[in-house]
């Protein structure tokens, strides 16, 4: 490989003397190559080779046991000044974070090889995207990587003799829990991250550059950097329309953006068109509207849950050349986790490689999983079936929702409308989940996600909160996408859910629509627009008769209550908080208010 960038071989070079690799490896994405990697990485037990008849193309992977998610508490913004971290984020001075992670650092890869992927998030050549370039000393991640980005000599070209790029270096160390760090470095575009193999952590391009360091550049190059899917919705005229859409973790998010409509709304001529499943990066075009791309070229998915009815895209996608991580693994090189709808192998070891069979306890009598919780499968998007045709256009697609969702039992309708735009963003703003299970922390507890970003904004919140207003007031009023909040988790007096969810949420999306093309009405609430109940179709839904009514309930004492605490999530941004949100505040306290005194 040709490479010409001066830049990007003195930072190799300055790398490699301080991590000291037996030999440095530059990745060009060739079949040659994978093979080679692949062969070396099956020796060392780095990957397993899987059942290639069931599996073509696929490997799987065991991280560490104490290595299995993203380390928020290990995860620092380390700028110049602590307020622009702000109180969203861990912070560190530069100074500190390069001390620490160079005494880490030294020596790391002795008896190793350091491998350079260079990267592109976004189509190569496109306005929208971003060079990386990640060193790192672990074959999953090069294998990884080669999937989730765009990796290969046309990177390289494209960088041209001094382009701008992310220096992105990864060491695994010693797997070290204790002093583990992944630092950003916004102002030098730079990130560092050690003592982890687990993908978020180690995937560089992922949630460190297309979101951390992306929002940063965001915030000053005037564009947006968002954790949302993006997907198009067509019609049975042919038309397509694009939504973009931020969910906190455990919300369904990857499910909505491969969703299959039903078939009552197939057989009409609904589809859908996968653009992206996790990151949106968008820019306002030269018409004045919101146009969105996905950086992304993969999807890294969590496994368990994943089945032909509540993701059929996702299990079509991940059939071949996939790389499965925290599974559980049959003695035959099959594999298996929780809810995938077949039978475990036999005999099999769980995701920690301990022998395992289904049902297995331990002793406190608790059930062993095979997989993991957050076991995951990488995989190209493009072996989605319904994948965008438009995924690789160089100015991607024009926006015509934001959607904000949360999992609330008892608190937000099944969808509402934002005002206009400075409302949606207070909708973003005071974005919260409950907890489920499947989470740390007390079951139901309520989490706030402002936008589902508050673990990846690289800045200070309160700033992005008025990075958002100016991006509204920038775009022409009559292409500015409409925001929305939705919620398909409402529940009734017993626990059940009010809302059917998957496929079926399409005919809230269809709503959506229509609204955003002015086509129906709606009825105005303090919180927001909601349908008029003639306009949501259930036509071949068997819904119990009044879920209609609950799921738009609007409960006056549960939405002061509400008020109350987001009030208090807003003080901890202090003065920086654009006071256009306090406003908000008072607005929708003041509107409670009519309503109670019309009651
Ligand atoms: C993810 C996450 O893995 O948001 O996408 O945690
Ligand atoms: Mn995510």
């Amino acid at each position: 490989m040709k490479i010409i960038h001066q830049g990007a071989l003195e930072w190799v070079e300055e790398v490699a003397k301080k991590c000291q690799p037996n030999e440095v490896v530059w990745i060009e994405n060739s079949e040659e190559e994978k093979k080679r990697l692949e062969e070396e990485a099956f020796s060392t037990g780095e990957l397993v080779k899987l059942d290639q008849e069931k599996w073509p193309g696929c490997v799987y992977h065991r991280t560490h046991p104490k290595d299995v998610a993203r380390t928020e508490d290990t995860t620092f913004i380390c700028t110049t000044l602590k307020e622009d971290a702000g109180p969203n984020n861990n912070w560190m001075s530069p100074l500190t974070a390069y001390r620490k992670a160079d005494e880490i650092l030294k020596g790391s890869m002795k008896g190793k090889t350091m491998y350079v992927i260079p990267f592109s998030m976004g189509p190569v050549g496109s306005p929208f995207s971003k060079i990386g370039i990640e060193i790192t000393d672990s074959i999953y991640v090069v294998r990884n990587m080669c999937i989730m980005t765009i990796v290969g000599e046309e990177v390289l070209n494209e960088l041209d003799a001094n382009g701008i790029f992310t220096k992105c270096l990864h060491s695994k160390a010693s797997l070290d829990p204790k002093r583990r760090l992944i630092l950003h470095f916004p102002e030098d575009n730079t990130i560092i991250s050690v003592n982890s193999g687990y993908g978020g952590n180690v995937l560089l391009g992922k949630k460190c550059l297309a979101l951390r360091i992306a929002s940063h550049h965001a915030r000053n190059e005037g564009w947006m950097a968002e954790h949302m899917l993006v997907m198009g919705i067509e019609e049975p005229n042919g038309r397509i329309q694009y939504l973009a859409g931020a969910f906190p973790s455990a919300c369904g998010k990857t499910n909505l953006a491969m969703l299959v409509p039903p078939k009552g709304l197939q057989n009409k001529g609904y589809r859908i068109w996968t653009v992206g499943d996790d990151i949106g990066w968008m820019r306002i075009d030269t018409d004045g509207g919101l146009w969105a791309i996905n950086p992304e070229s993969g999807f890294f998915g969590v496994l368990p849950g994943t089945n032909k009815k509540t993701n059929p895209n996702a299990m079509a996608t991940m059939r071949k050349n996939t790389i499965f991580t925290n599974a559980a693994l049959g003695e035959n090189a099959d594999i298996w986790w929780e809810d995938c709808g077949w039978e475990p192998p036999q005999p099999a070891w769980d995701w920690k490689g301990q022998p395992w069979s289904q049902g297995m306890k331990d002793e406190g009598g608790s059930i062993i999983v095979g997989a993991h919780p957050n076991s995951r499968f990488t995989s190209s998007i493009s072996q989605n079936p319904s994948s965008s045709f438009r995924r690789e256009h160089h100015h991607g697609v024009q926006v015509s929702a934001i959607l904000f969702g949360g999992r609330r039992a008892r608190l937000a309708p099944l969808v509402c409308e934002a005002f206009n735009w400075s409302h949606g963003v207070f909708m973003g703003a005071i974005m919260a989940s409950e907890r489920t299970a499947a989470q740390y922390g007390a079951i139901g507890e309520v989490r706030r996600d402002p936008m589902a970003m508050l673990p990846f904004c690289g800045y200070n919140m309160a700033d992005y909160f008025e990075h958002w207003l100016r991006i509204g007031v920038r775009m022409r009023r009559k292409m500015r996408p409409r925001i929305f909040h939705v919620n398909w988790f409402r529940t009734d007096e017993n626990g059940g859910y009010l809302w059917p969810g998957f496929g079926e949420n399409l005919r809230v999306l269809e709503w959506i629509l229509a609204r955003c093309r002015g086509e129906v009405d709606a009825i105005s609430t303090p919180i927001g627009y909601i349908p008029r109940p003639e306009d949501i179709n259930l036509e071949g839904l068997d819904l119990p008769q009044n879920n209609m009514e609950k799921l738009f309930k609007i409960n006056h004492d549960d939405w002061h209550e509400e008020a109350n605490q987001i009030e208090q999530f807003f003080k901890q941004f202090g003065d920086r908080l654009p006071t256009e949100m306090w406003a908000q505040l008072e607005g929708l306290r003041r509107r409670l208010d009519v309503m109670e005194e019309k009651q």
